[in-house]
């Protein structure tokens, strides 16, 4: 069987007349617990998955980079110079690339040839898996690789994510590029977004398994209510800053912010806050859980996150709710939620692996009975970040 890489290989020599010289992989994500804290400095409990995206590249002598994917043929070759640094007008899977160049240009790099590269995801596109950071991550290892950069893996992490802040205009936090830069086989990344200080932990979940449900609605980040969440929260910031010393809602523990809620004014800001401060704890507990083995635990935090992610912070949906909730009820199930922004895209469950087929079923009918139509399932499994894959033999 041709392995992903000859594919994409043979492809780069149909487009370019040559072969490429390198071979990288950057995964997906999935995040356990810890969900839109990331920009309010609390904690997240990410981990990078095997599904991801594969390139092949090679640096040309001149100024031109051109690149092909073949989850985007209608978009063709897209070529542009090095230098020039304007958006690429239409929903081009090119201006990541270019967010991401720039970035790194903004950190005192220098890019004086191009190159060109052929990309493969099998990351559900808007599946809330993250295919984005993971293209970002992609590029960043690629360039490191091509231009002999020694870059800080911190950096290019903050790279993918101006890439998404500044080129795409999306306010996002962190943890996605953090979880593909710094993911590692078998270990969620406990990460405090404040502090920056990170623990690899462990993940050996024994008899169970981590079952993505995707529900096949596409969630577009920039479209959805993400960055109105973001300006909700620090508004709740700036309000609370009149009576206490904080930055962030991720400072505070559940009973100082019950204490001040009162002096936000507005009850939606106060719903949003509320979700912040919680989740925040609920995922240094759920970690505490996991590492005393106590998966049951874990399940049960796991569910009240989908609970508050979807009264307090609004951005489940039908199409979650109605995953989440109807595995919650499978015996063999200690836990589901949402995982990622949410606004569609993927849940996660937390399930014995006897009981994979019985939520498949149980879940599958119910979702299409509701939507109309059906969702998928992958069970999940922890790969490696970011990374260079070899070079590659041929003639150039
Ligand atoms: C998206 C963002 F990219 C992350 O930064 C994070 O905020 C997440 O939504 C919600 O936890 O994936």
């Amino acid at each position: 069987m041709t392995n992903v890489y000859e594919k994409l290989s043979q492809i780069f020599v149909d487009k370019f007349n040559h072969t490429p010289s390198d071979k990288f992989f950057s995964p997906g994500r999935i995040n356990l617990i810890g969900e839109h804290t990331d920009y309010n400095g609390g904690h997240v409990f990410p981990a990078s998955i095997t599904l991801g995206t594969y390139g092949v590249a090679s640096a040309r002598s001149d100024k031109q980079v051109k690149l092909y994917s073949t989850n985007f043929v209608e978009q063709g070759v897209i070529s542009f110079d090095i230098d020039d640094e304007t958006k690429i007008p239409s929903a081009s899977w090119g201006n990541f690339v270019k967010g991401v160049l720039q970035a790194m240009k903004g950190y005192g790099n220098h890019f004086t040839y191009g190159f060109e590269l052929v990309i493969e995801g099998d990351i559900p596109n808007g599946s809330g898996l993250s295919s984005s950071s993971s293209l970002e991550l992609l590029i960043g290892v690629m360039a490191q690789k091509l231009y002999n950069l020694k870059i800080p893996r911190l950096q290019l992490v903050a790279c993918g994510q101006r890439a998404e802040n500044d080129f795409v205009g999306v306010n996002t936090g962190i943890m996605d590029q953090f979880a593909i830069g710094f993911g590692e086989k078998e270990h969620a990344i406990y990460l405090d977004t404040n502090t920056m200080i990170y623990e690899m932990v462990p993940i050996h979940l024994g008899e169970y398994v981590v079952v993505i449900m995707n529900t096949n609605k596409r969630r577009e980040l920039a479209e959805s209510k993400y960055n109105e969440r973001v300006r909700e929260t620090q508004e709740a910031v700036y309000q609370l800053q009149k009576h206490l010393n904080i930055q962030f809602l991720g400072e505070l523990d559940t009973p100082t912010f019950e204490k001040y809620a009162h002096f936000i004014t507005d009850e939606t800001v106060v719903k949003r806050a509320r979700h912040a401060v919680y989740e925040n704890e609920r995922t240094e507990a759920a970690v505490k859980a996991l590492k005393a083995n106590d998966l049951t635990a874990f399940g049960q935090l796991m569910n009240a996150s989908h609970k508050s992610l979807k009264d307090d912070y609004e951005v489940t949906g039908i199409e979650l709710d109605t995953l989440a909730e109807t595995a919650q009820d499978i015996s063999g199930v200690l836990g589901a939620r949402m995982t990622g922004a949410g606004f569609g895209g993927c849940a996660i469950a937390l399930v014995h692996h006897d009981s994979v087929d019985t939520l498949e079923k149980i879940v599958g009918e119910k979702y299409e009975s509701v939507m109309g139509y059906a969702p998928s399932f992958y069970v999940a499994n922890i790969g490696e970040g970011a990374h260079w894959v070899g070079a590659i033999q041929g003639d150039k």
